[in-house]
């Protein structure tokens, strides 16, 4: 789904990007699937730029927060990502609490087993799991537009591979054998819920 928060949000014009996240996986990412359009993605992170608390309750309203904390901070359009996994049987958990599941430091092996260890607790034989994704672009002059994305799949255990980021060593998206954590990176970024949220981007933002 999308989610144009502006009547007729302006172009975005390919030129410099401040991507709005100190996450290096998403970095990557960002300017694999957006570096080919002609941007330069520069990030919050590149910048030293400080890290928003991320109070709001939805992958959209964390998204707006982080992109327009950036946006404020640069005055440039600032494009931000808000993701995670939402375990079906764990009613949709970690969800937004995604990267915090990984504590501090940062531990995604710690994540993905605190993962398996809830479905093991619960009880429950269903192991699908969707990735959800989040792009919000915020303007100076204001105006801001979000795009979602999804792809959903299983989770398998003992985590596979080391590309990737994240919770991809423990999903294997509908239709496919390996995870993403096994996957070539290109491959994902055809199919991932970030690819399809930067898809609806482009055909409205871009095109
Ligand atoms: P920023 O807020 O600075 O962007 P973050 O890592 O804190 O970085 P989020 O709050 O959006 O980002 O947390 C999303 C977490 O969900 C992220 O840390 C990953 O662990 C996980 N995640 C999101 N997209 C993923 C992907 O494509 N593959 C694997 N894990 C992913």
């Amino acid at each position: 789904m999308a989610v144009n928060h502006a009547e007729s949000p302006p172009r975005l014009v390919p030129g410099r990007l401040l991507a709005a996240t100190h996450n290096k996986g998403k970095v990557e990412e960002l300017k694999a699937l957006f570096e080919p359009h002609g941007f330069n993605v520069v990030s919050a992170l590149d910048l030293g730029l400080e890290e928003p608390e991320e109070t709001e309750a939805t992958f959209t309203g964390n998204a707006l927060l982080k992109a327009r904390a950036a946006m404020r901070a640069c005055g440039l359009p600032a494009l931000s990502d808000d993701s995670g996994l939402a375990v079906t049987a764990l009613g949709g958990e970690p969800g937004i609490y995604s990267a915090r599941w990984a504590g501090e430091p940062r531990d995604f092996y710690r994540a993905m087993q605190r993962v398996e260890d809830a479905l093991k607790a619960s009880g429950s034989a269903d192991r699908s799991a969707k990735f959800v994704c989040a792009l919000a672009v915020v303007w100076p002059d204001g105006q801001e537009a979000v795009f979602e994305g999804e792809v959903h799949g299983q989770l398998v255990w003992p985590p596979r591979g080391d590309r990737g980021f994240g919770y991809d060593p423990v999903f294997v998206a509908t239709g496919e054998t390996i995870t993403f954590g096994e996957m070539d990176p290109e491959r994902k970024h055809a199919m991932s819920h970030r690819a399809e949220a930067v898809k609806k981007l482009r055909a409205t933002l871009l095109a």
